[in-house]
């Protein structure tokens, strides 16, 4: 039977105060699955399914705790035929070769300001494509190693098989050669985490490519095409421009839904000026491999049916929950329309399997958090609930993330368009500025395409809902000013902060123009 919740939001920028549909209690929070017997007739006492990040970080915590833990982690390769190591998407197609080629095109800027700062660099500096890949795979590689030491360490069981419930507590695993093995536990995590989805139209498994081959490419993309406008397709396309490509985005509507829109547009806005091209209100619908090599693709756009020829043809159109086809129905686990798993606590409805990461939408808070920190820290919270005596639940409230497109943007709480629903425009101030960081000026790069906001509750103090950052090093800015935001800051916490100078930082130290003034937000000079 699937599970009839809706998911209110996927993205952490939707965050805010908790709006609890469920009280939770403290015997939640324990989980003590107690209906079923501690003994010890199972192989296990925990196993966990999907060595990514949630995953390995919650058997290493049950492994350190003296549990007996297996992991198994099995990749299946993509219709490409890419496969990785252990370590899950973030590790290997996701957030570590991701911020690594956006540092490569980041590398590539500041070359072109070194000059400006009497560095000699001549104006036809190259880039390598095999150099960086190779370098990129080689530290996903000890990565991958790191991971294989750790379990080892913390005496959990490897087994590099894809596992599949038979019944609530028996899993069938099948390895590489094929080989079926069962093994049986007291609990179970899932923690399988997603895959890229494709179109579904003519061409795309084919032809087409996704973030699950793209960051291993052997040879460099040339003209890319990347279809989609979430934070993947951008971030990607950001980084190929940034290396020298002749880069397109096709965009179905609109640019990060579920993002602070404006803030989405000024991203769309900077990577336009940095040469990005965009097809609006545009899908493709078939894609053929020409005997040139180059690939043809046909879309649609307002309804006119037009064609262009790429060398390269990513889809970043979303990703899919992997609980399809292991077994969940035998053990009894329900899922939603679109796979995810609906846990309280993380717990799922059978009371002895639970699950953290991509693949889940929490209950209480209604938030299906797709970010690497926020699957380690539920892991591990959830273990020390299990095995440590711990009460601690994951707080999946205002949990701060970055959007690493060529000008980087930050976010915690609310955009701008959900605090208004959640708060009524009356009630909200909101405090803005753009600004020019100090390092850009001998750079003679843009004005005004940095930008700071912070949307406040007047009816709570003004305490902060929302913050927003554009530009460079925001993951970095934005790190700590989650931990204010957690602490429950009000603006005049952020006035009462000292501001280091000189930093882009600072600007949120002295905010001052309110949106509903009318004020110019916009710097005259430095
Ligand atoms: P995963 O890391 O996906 O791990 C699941 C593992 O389980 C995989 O190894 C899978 O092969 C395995 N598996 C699946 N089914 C089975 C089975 N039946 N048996 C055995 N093994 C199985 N997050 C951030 O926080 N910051 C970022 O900058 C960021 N950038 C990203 C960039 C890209 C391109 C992508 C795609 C994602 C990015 N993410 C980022 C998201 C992040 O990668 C995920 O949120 C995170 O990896 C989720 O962890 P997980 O443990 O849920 O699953
Ligand atoms: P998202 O955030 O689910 O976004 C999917 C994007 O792809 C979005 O822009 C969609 O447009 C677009 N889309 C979806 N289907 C199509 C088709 N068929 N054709 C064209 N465009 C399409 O996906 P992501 O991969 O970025 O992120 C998922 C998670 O992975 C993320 O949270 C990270 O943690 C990692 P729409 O707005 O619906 O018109």
């Amino acid at each position: 039977m699937e599970a009839e919740h809706k998911i209110i939001s996927n993205n952490p920028v939707a965050d805010g105060v908790p709006s609890p549909t469920k009280e939770v209690t403290m015997a939640d929070a324990r989980l003590v699955d107690a209906e079923e017997p501690e003994d010890h007739t199972y192989d296990y006492d925990l196993i966990v399914i999907g060595g990514g990040s949630g995953g390995l970080a919650a058997a290493k915590e049950a492994g350190r705790l003296g549990k007996k833990v297996a992991l198994l982690d099995f990749v299946v390769p993509t219709p490409t035929g890419t496969t990785w190591g252990l370590g899950g998407t973030c590790v290997n197609v996701g957030c570590i070769p991701k911020k690594l080629m956006h540092q490569a095109a980041l590398l590539g800027e500041s070359l072109k300001d070194a000059q400006h700062y009497g560095w000699a660099v001549p104006d036809n500096v190259n880039h390598d494509w095999e150099k960086m890949v190779n370098a990129v795979q080689d530290h996903i590689g000890s990565l991958n190693w790191g991971y294989r030491v750790a379990l080892r360490e913390k005496n959990v069981n490897y087994l590099n098989a894809y596992g599949v419930f038979v019944d609530s507590h028996t899993l069938e695993c099948t390895d590489r050669a094929k080989k079926v093995t069962r093994v049986t536990a007291r609990r179970f995590l899932v923690a399988t985490g997603g895959r890229p989805k494709y179109p579904d139209i003519p061409g795309d498994r084919e032809f087409g490519i996704t973030s699950d081959d793209f960051f291993s490419l052997p040879t460099p993309p040339g003209k890319t095409l990347v279809v989609g406008a979430s934070y993947v397709a951008l971030e990607c396309a950001g980084f190929v421009r940034g290396l020298g490509y002749d880069t397109t985005v096709m965009v179905r509507s609109i640019l990060l839904r579920g993002f602070d829109q404006q803030l989405a547009n000024m991203i769309g806005q900077y990577m336009e000026c940095h040469g990005i091209k965009f097809v609006r209100s545009a899908v493709p619908t078939k894609v053929e491999k020409l005997e040139s090599g180059k690939l043809r693709v046909t879309f649609q756009q307002d309804g006119v049916e037009g064609v262009e020829e790429y060398d390269t043809v990513m889809w970043a159109i979303g990703r899919e929950a992997e609980t399809k086809k292991i077994g969940l129905d035998k053990a009894g686990v329900q899922v939603d329309r679109i796979g995810k798993i609906h846990t309280v606590m993380e717990r799922t409805n059978v009371p002895h399997i639970y699950a953290i990461g991509d693949i889940i939408v929490d209950e209480p808070s209604q938030r299906s958090l797709e970010l690497t920190p926020v699957a380690i820290k539920a892991g591990i919270l959830l273990v020390r609930r299990l095995y440590a005596g711990s009460t601690q639940p994951m707080d999946y409230i205002n949990v701060p993330t970055t959007v690493f497109t060529p000008i980087e943007y930050g976010a915690i709480g609310y955009s701008e368009e959900d605090a208004i629903a959640q708060f009524g425009e009356d009630n909200l101030e909101i405090y803005h500025s753009y600004f020019k960081p100090l390092e850009w000026t001998i750079a003679e790069r843009d004005d005004n395409v940095c930008y700071a906001k912070l949307i406040c509750d007047k009816r709570d103090s003004e305490r902060v809902v929302g913050f927003h950052v554009l530009g460079p090093n925001a993951g970095e800015i934005t790190q700590g000013f989650g931990t204010a935001m957690k602490a429950g800051a009000t603006k005049s916490t952020f006035d009462a902060t000292v501001g280091i100078h000189p930093t882009t930082a600072e600007e949120f130290t002295t905010l001052e123009v309110t949106k509903r003034s009318g004020v110019e937000a916009q710097k005259k000079g430095c």
